[in-house]
């Protein structure tokens, strides 16, 4: 199936990003830009065509598009972040989005980052985190039911997202650190544990049968490959320092390009 990964170049600005669970060290912009380049390159190898929404230099955040948008086959939603730096995000990538999707919005009082919607199947699971509220789940749910979708809330604690904490690696298959989220609503899904040693490990960016993973937790890695994953590892060490993960950086759309 043709893939399109929209991604958004690392701003000048990126030492200013959001931080909600780790201490700020200084990022090495070229370092930073490297890495998102390699990223890319690697989508490409795995059949996506790439496109880049518009630069935002005085945005820190801005490549991170996971957050601004959820794209799914019948209509594209455009999110309004939680955190309030991040909100200019959001026009940029509705404009391009619009080529591909339907494009309909999240409104006030809701805010979810796009990193808090894990979809599998026809279930969307929302993550209630510091970022994504009761109302946006209400929203969300309002939005995509007539599209056929059931939409489950789910408890996140301890991470900055829902996608923080459990990403999809195989057709029914959770990587997970389960301690931060409620469990229950997964209930039928197998899963693999995180490393213990690797409490932040549970970010993966499946892509078709492909799973792209960072290269900081080999200890996780190596459960992937036993449970016959194929991984392609990516350095993402400077994004990682923006609290940012492999899901963020790329807004996939599927049968379009
Ligand atoms: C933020 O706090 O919003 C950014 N520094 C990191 C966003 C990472 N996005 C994601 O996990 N989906």
């Amino acid at each position: 199936m043709a893939l399109v990964a929209l991604t958004r170049e690392v701003p000048a600005s990126i030492n200013r990003c959001e931080l909600t669970h780790i201490r700020r060290i200084p990022i090495d912009g070229g370092g930073a830009r490297a890495q998102h380049a390699a990223y890319e390159e690697a989508l490409r190898r795995l059949g996506c065509g790439v496109e880049r929404i518009d630069p935002l230099p005085d945005h820190p955040d801005s490549v991170f598009v996971e957050d601004a948008a959820v794209v799914l086959n019948e209509l594209a939603i455009v999110t309004r972040p939680g955190a309030e730096s991040r909100r200019g995000e959001i026009e940029s990538v509705a404009k391009s989005l619009a080529r591909h999707r339907k494009v309909v919005s999240i409104v006030e009082p809701a805010t979810i980052d796009g990193g808090d919607v894990l979809r599998v199947g026809n279930r969307i699971f929302v993550g209630c985190s510091s970022r994504t509220n009761e109302a946006a789940v209400a929203q969300f749910r309002a939005l995509v039911e007539a599209h056929g979708y059931e939409v489950v809330a789910v408890e996140v604690r301890g991470a900055l997202h829902l996608k923080s904490a459990v990403t999809q690696v195989g057709p029914s298959q959770l990587l997970a650190n389960r301690g931060w989220i409620d469990e229950a609503p997964f209930a039928g899904h197998a899963w693999i544990d995180v490393d213990p040693a690797e409490p932040g490990a549970a970010n993966a960016l499946l892509v078709g049968e492909t799973v792209l993973y960072p290269t900081a937790f080999p200890r996780t890695r190596d459960r992937l490959q036993n449970a016959g994953s194929r991984v392609v590892p990516i350095d993402a060490s400077e994004l990682a320092k923006a609290e940012g993960a492999l899901t963020c950086c790329s807004l996939l759309i599927e049968g379009d390009g």
